[in-house]
């Protein structure tokens, strides 16, 4: 059966500390994502943006997480959104916006299933009100998704039916003490930069999926653009040297749809932190539209 893939525009920057990344969902249908998805063989429906009001109308409020109760109200319309569509049996492919919007993909994604969530990012975005040194909840998602610290007390962050057992990182190359710390010392599972330098990226992202899979309904695909090297996708605004490379990142979805493919894993996914003010002829935007479609399935032959 052909699968429906539900467009979401989530064009928020509350999240960052640098404007721009609202644009990213423009620029990534701009890159002709409509190409690419069609080219992967899917059948797309565009549900159009959600409505954020612009920061510069509100006040960021508690330093320690700036905009939380804006980013409760964007990321809890976009959990009704994911999970009506995943109810409809489409597949939820939500565009950012900083990643905070994950915070809202994965609650939809998560309710009424046991979910896994592979994290392509160079960062590890698990601080908490608590340890952030910067207050900036694109730094967040993962730590509010399994509840964490502050975050306990927060129903609509708390993916519930999200265990860190079913929670992994592909290719993390920076980390804040008190970051390393907890994921030190939790039960998901970190693959670094040096892990792909050492086994591959398919093998990495094989075991991330066997990690992932294991025992639930299905996953959500998490992927910042910063994962990859700012050489190739400079339009994002929290870039780190050393990270993937164009081939390397299309392996790694590709891993993801071959693997979809056979077991049908593939609840939701989201692509983030795309930055057209920062960027270079929307090349960025161009890269997560490619990227887009080697999830769901786009093959060279
Ligand atoms: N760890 C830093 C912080 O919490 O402020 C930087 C976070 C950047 C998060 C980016 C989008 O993945
Ligand atoms: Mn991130
Ligand atoms: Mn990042
Ligand atoms: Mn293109």
């Amino acid at each position: 059966m052909t699968r429906t893939v539900h467009l979401i525009g989530a064009p928020m920057d509350y999240g960052a500390d640098r404007r721009g990344v609202d644009m990213g969902p423009s620029a990534i249908r701009y890159a002709d994502l409509a190409d690419e998805l069609a080219a992967a063989g899917v059948e797309a429906v565009d549900a159009g943006d959600l409505l954020v009001p612009r920061a510069e109308e509100r006040d960021p409020g508690d330093e320690s997480a700036k905009f939380l109760p804006e980013i409760e109200d964007l990321c809890t319309r976009l959990a009704d959104e994911v999970a009506d569509a995943i109810d409809g049996d489409r597949t939820p492919l939500v565009l950012g916006g900083d990643h905070a919007v994950a915070i809202g993909s994965m609650a939809g994604c998560a309710r009424d299933a046991d979910i896994g969530a592979v994290w392509f990012d160079a960062h590890g975005d698990f601080n908490t009100p608590e340890t952030s040194p910067s207050g900036n909840v694109h730094g967040m998602p993962l730590a509010a998704a399994l509840g964490r610290g502050d975050f306990a007390n927060m129903p609509w962050a708390n993916a519930a039916g999200l265990r860190e057992e079913n929670v992994v990182y592909v290719g993390l190359r920076t980390l804040d003490e008190a970051e390393r710390d907890a994921i030190r010392d939790s039960d998901m599972k970190a693959y670094t930069m040096s892990d792909i330098d050492e086994d591959g990226i398919t093998e990495v992202v094989e075991a991330a999926l066997d990690y992932a899979t294991d025992g639930v309904d299905g996953i959500h695909v998490s992927f910042d653009m910063d994962w990859l090297d700012p050489h190739e996708a400079p339009g994002v605004g929290t870039p780190v040297r050393g990270g993937a490379t164009y081939r390397e990142a299309h392996a790694a979805l590709e891993t993801v749809a071959e693997r979809d493919r056979a077991e049908d894993v593939l609840r939701s996914m989201d692509i983030v932190e795309v930055n057209p003010i920062l960027d270079e002829s929307n090349r960025t935007a161009d890269i997560a539209a490619e990227l887009a479609a080697s999830a769901l399935g786009k093959r060279i032959l």
